[in-house]
C-alpha cells in the first residue's frame, strides 16, 4: 500500500501519510481517515451481532452503493445484495461475529473473528473462524469485502463429527507499537510462505516460525514447525498442481495478514475434515483463504492462524469455469 517514498519518510520519522493508492480516487491517507477506517471496520460485527433490523441498517449505511461482496463463495454487487447476504437468521437462531484481531493499513482492514451460532437460549450450535478483508473508499465506506468462513467445519460440528469448542469470551489481540521498518520486514517474511510453497520448498516455511509456533486451522490448535509446514504440504498428493497466490499482504505493528487464492486440480484421493476419503475428479478448484501471523521481536512467527475451508475442494461452488446448467 505504501509507496517507496512514504516508506523512506516513515523510516526517517516524518509523519507524512499523503499518498493516493491506485484504484481509490480522491483518497488521502491522513491519520483522521485511517482512524475512521479503523472505526468502521470494527463496527460491522457488533452491529451485525445484534441480529436486528437496526443493526443491519447501520451496516448498510457503512457501504458504498456499488459494494463488491464475496461471502464464502457467493459473489454480490451492490448494497442490496450486501444486505441480503447479511440478513440475520431468525427462527430462534442467533449469529454473532466476535473479533479477535483487526489490522488496518491505509484504506484496507483484515479482520479475524469467531463466528458463533447459538440458539436464542445461548446454546452453542457451531463456532468457526471468520476472516475478512475490507477495502474502504475515500469516505471510509466499505467498497469491497471478501469474507471467508469454514463451511466444512460448520457442517461437521452440526452433525457431531467434530466436537464443538468450549464457549469462552473472545477478546481482541493487542497489536504492538513497532517501528515501520519492523512491520515492513515482517510483511516480506509473510509473503515468503507462498513463494516457498510455489517453489516446492514448503519445508523452508518452518524456519520462518519459532520452534513452538501455535498453528490454528480447521478448528484445531497444534504446535511446532512440522504442523505449520503440514498446512502447505497436506494437498501434495490430492491436488498435486496447487498454486497459492497472495492478493493482499497487510501489516500493522507485529502482525501481518494475507488474503490468498489457492487453485489446483483434484487429481488424487482427497480427505475431508470428517475423515471421509473422496476419489479424484480431475476438476479444478479456486478457493480464497486468509492467514494471520503474529511475529515475535526476533521476527519469527509465533502464532499462525489460517482461515480456509478445507472441504471447499469437494464443493461445486469453488469449481473453476463451471459449466452453466441453463443454456
Ligand atoms: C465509532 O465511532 C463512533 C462515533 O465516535 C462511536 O460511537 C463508536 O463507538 C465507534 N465504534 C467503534 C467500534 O469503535
Ligand atoms: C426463541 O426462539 C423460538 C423459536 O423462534 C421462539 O419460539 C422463542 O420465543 C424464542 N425465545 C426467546 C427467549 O426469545
Ligand atoms: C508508538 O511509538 C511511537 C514512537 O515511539 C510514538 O510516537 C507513538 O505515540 C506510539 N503510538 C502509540 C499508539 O502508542
Ligand atoms: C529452500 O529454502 C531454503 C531456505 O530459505 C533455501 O536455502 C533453499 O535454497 C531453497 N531451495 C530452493 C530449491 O529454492
Ligand atoms: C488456540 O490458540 C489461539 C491462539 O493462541 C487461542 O486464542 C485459542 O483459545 C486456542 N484454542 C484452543 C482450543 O486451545
Ligand atoms: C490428472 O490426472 C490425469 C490422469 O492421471 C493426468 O492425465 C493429468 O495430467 C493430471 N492433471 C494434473 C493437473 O495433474
Ligand atoms: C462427511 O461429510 C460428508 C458431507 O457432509 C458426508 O457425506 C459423509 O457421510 C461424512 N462422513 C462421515 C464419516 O461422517
Ligand atoms: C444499531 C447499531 O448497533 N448501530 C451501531 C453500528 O456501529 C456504529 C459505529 O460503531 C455505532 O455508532 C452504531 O450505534
Amino acid at each position: 500500500m505504501k509507496s517507496a517514498l512514504a516508506y523512506l519518510l516513515a523510516l526517517v520519522g516524518s509523519s507524512t501519510k499523503l499518498e493516493e493508492p491506485i484504484g481509490t480516487p480522491g483518497l488521502l491517507l491522513t491519520d483522521e481517515y485511517t482512524k475512521l477506517v479503523a472505526n468502521h471496520s470494527a463496527s460491522f460485527h457488533p452491529n451485525f451481532s445484534k441480529n436486528t433490523v437496526q443493526g443491519l441498517r447501520a451496516n448498510v449505511a457503512l457501504v458504498t452503493p456499488d459494494v463488491d461482496s464475496f461471502f464464502s463463495g457467493f459473489s454480490g454487487l451492490g448494497s442490496a445484495q450486501f444486505a441480503q447476504a447479511l440478513a440475520f437468521p431468525g427462527g430462534g437462531i442467533r449469529a454473532q461475529f466476535l473479533d479477535r484481531l483487526i489490522i488496518v493499513e491505509g484504506n484496507t482492514a483484515a479482520i479475524l473473528s469467531a463466528s458463533r451460532i447459538t440458539t436464542n437460549t445461548s446454546q452453542l450450535i457451531t463456532q468457526t473462524t471468520l476472516a475478512e478483508t475490507m477495502i474502504f473508499d475515500k469516505d471510509a465506506l466499505l467498497s469491497r469485502i471478501v469474507s471467508i468462513g469454514e463451511a466444512g467445519l460448520s457442517t461437521a460440528q452440526q452433525t457431531g463429527e467434530v466436537k464443538l469448542p468450549s464457549v469462552e469470551p473472545i477478546t481482541l489481540n493487542p497489536i504492538a507499537n513497532t517501528s515501520a521498518g519492523f512491520t515492513f520486514k515482517i510483511k516480506e517474511k509473510a509473503a515468503q510462505f507462498n513463494i516457498n510453497f510455489n517453489k516446492k520448498n514448503s519445508s523452508a516455511n518452518g524456519l520462518l516460525a519459532t520452534e513452538d509456533v501455535t498453528v490454528v486451522s480447521d478448528g484445531r490448535n497444534s504446535t511446532g514447525r512440522a504442523a505449520l509446514v503440514n498446512l502447505f504440504t497436506r494437498y501434495s498428493t490430492s491436488v498435486p498442481d496447487l498454486i497459492q497466490h497472495d492478493e493482499f499482504v497487510l501489516g500493522q505493528g507485529n502482525w501481518v495478514a494475507t488474503e490468498y487464492i489457492f487453485q489446483g486440480t483434484r487429481n488424487g484421493t482427497f480427505t475431508m475434515l470428517n475423515g471421509t476419503k473422496v476419489p479424484p475428479n480431475g476438476a479444478q478448484y479456486r478457493i480464497r483463504g486468509m492467514r494471520f501471523m503474529r511475529f515475535n521481536d526476533a521476527g519469527l512467527v509465533d502464532l499462525f492462524w489460517q482461515a480456509a475451508d478445507n472441504d471447499a475442494f469437494v464443493s461445486p461452488i469453488y469449481l473453476v469455469n463451471s459449466i452453466p446448467t441453463q443454456p
